[in-house]
């Protein structure tokens, strides 16, 4: 009887946690250098839910900042990175705060 029991738990707890999502639907992480006051790639494509970080490889800080996007790093140190979850979809021209010529698009799908 208590055998019995056991079994239905294990075969509901199958049942209601469902088989694993495929690996294309997790989320997939995405890296822009921050390098010689540009951001690389200038234009990055991902899709909502994935992560995009943001390293800053020169020697002063920089910022990601997207009014539109509603995303704003405030200022990344030097060496340090910024990581953004990008949940809302559309496309998100950025910029550096701090240099204002420093301009890139985030395009989430
Ligand atoms: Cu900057």
């Amino acid at each position: 009887m208590r055998f019995r029991v056991a079994a239905l738990w294990i075969t509901a707890g199958l049942v209601l946690t469902g088989p694993v999502p495929p690996a294309s639907a997790r989320p997939v992480m995405h890296t822009v250098v921050i390098e010689g006051t540009s951001f690389e790639p200038q234009t990055l494509t991902v899709r909502a839910g994935d992560i995009v970080v943001w390293v800053n490889k020169d020697p002063f800080p920089h910022t990601v900042t997207a009014p539109s996007g509603g995303f704003d790093s405030k200022n990344i140190a030097p060496g340090k990175s910024w990581k953004y979850v990008a949940r809302k979809t559309g496309v998100f021209p950025y910029i550096c705060t701090l240099h204002p010529t420093m301009k890139a698009t985030l395009r989430v799908e």
